[in-house]
């Protein structure tokens, strides 16, 4: 069985606002979509929840999908230039100049060089092989540019996707280098196999017309501890994609960036072609998950607006 992992440094692990304990923490295991057989990384999946795959995207695709979003962010005053450095500028003009929130959303993600990164050839290659048949991406993106403060807390991904498909997954990418001090992904070790915690989420269809909770009011090291379990993360780096199962627990760790760094990722969930695709995140206007689109979305605020927390 694969254990390789890389270390990283614990001291810039952050969650509400605290440092994590080192003995929390631990690096995610790493896969390898070319040198390991689609068999292996299947079962490696299912018994992990989760598959982080090093350099598997072209990473100067993805670096040019980076500077795709941070140049619409820094036209609306949000990153400062040169923008490759990622630096929040503290304020925004979103507001004042864009007429429709979402619509300038919708449009950010729908960035051809984005797109080539998250629905292209090789991202359909890799989720091909781990659904073992062919698959379909869900059109609706959720783009996530992160400014220091921002984290995402705890939640299963179950209540938002699991209407079309019992095979769903997500792939999560960052869209550049993403250290730990920058708030990336952070997942529960063994969460998926938590049927507790995972039966409470199955009961959940989160709906426009009520606001279930589906966030874990638990803290992060909190959870860890009492279920004996590390947190799982690293250093991600452009090109890296990590897929996950819809009963996997993850959310980020907090960017505290000292630089002013803005952490940008994607994510959009993948299942079986031919298994129904949930209408609200289909099609060239989709809903999302509470009926008004794009504009439901963190990322369609101004960065100066404090993140709803999934
Ligand atoms: O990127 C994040 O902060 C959270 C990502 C997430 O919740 C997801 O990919 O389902």
């Amino acid at each position: 069985m694969n254990t390789k992992a890389s270390q990283f440094d614990v001291s810039g692990c952050r969650s509400q606002g605290r440092p994590l304990s080192a003995d929390l923490l631990a690096p995610l295991r790493e896969s390898d979509f070319e040198a390991e057989s689609d068999d292996l990384l299947r079962q490696r999946l299912h018994q992990d929840g989760y598959l982080l795959l090093r350099g598997v995207l072209d990473r100067d695709q993805v670096l040019a999908a980076r500077m795709e979003v941070f140049e619409r962010l820094a036209v609306v005053g949000e990153i400062a230039h040169p923008v490759s450095e990622a630096r929040f500028t503290g304020a925004s003009r979103r507001r004042e100049t864009v007429d429709d929130l979402g619509r300038f959303w919708q449009s950010v993600s729908e960035g051809p060089a984005l797109r080539m990164v998250s629905h292209g050839a090789k991202i359909q290659r890799v989720m091909d092989a781990l659904c073992g048949e062919a698959s379909q991406a869900h059109d609706y993106l959720f783009l996530r540019p992160g400014v220091p403060g921002q984290a995402t807390d705890l939640h299963y991904d179950h209540p938002f996707f699991a209407r079309g498909s019992e095979s769903i997954y997500t792939a999560w990418t960052p869209l550049g280098d993403v250290p730990v001090v920058e708030g990336p992904l952070m997942v529960v070790e063994g969460s998926n196999h938590f049927n507790d915690l995972i039966g409470a989420a199955r009961q959940v269809d989160y709906a426009s017309n009520e606001t279930p909770q589906v966030q874990l009011s638990t803290a992060p090291d909190e959870l860890a501890r009492q279920r004996g379990v590390h947190l799982l993360t690293t250093d991600f780096r452009a090109g890296d994609v990590i897929v996950f199962s819809m009963t996997l627990l993850h959310g980020s760790l907090d960017n505290h960036s000292s630089q002013g760094r803005t952490r940008l990722s994607c994510d959009v969930r993948w299942q079986p072609a031919r298994d129904p695709v949930d209408p609200r995140y289909q099609g060239p206007t989709p809903s999302g998950t509470t009926g008004v689109g794009y504009a439901e979305l963190n990322g369609a605020k101004p960065l100066t607006e404090p993140w709803h927390k999934r």
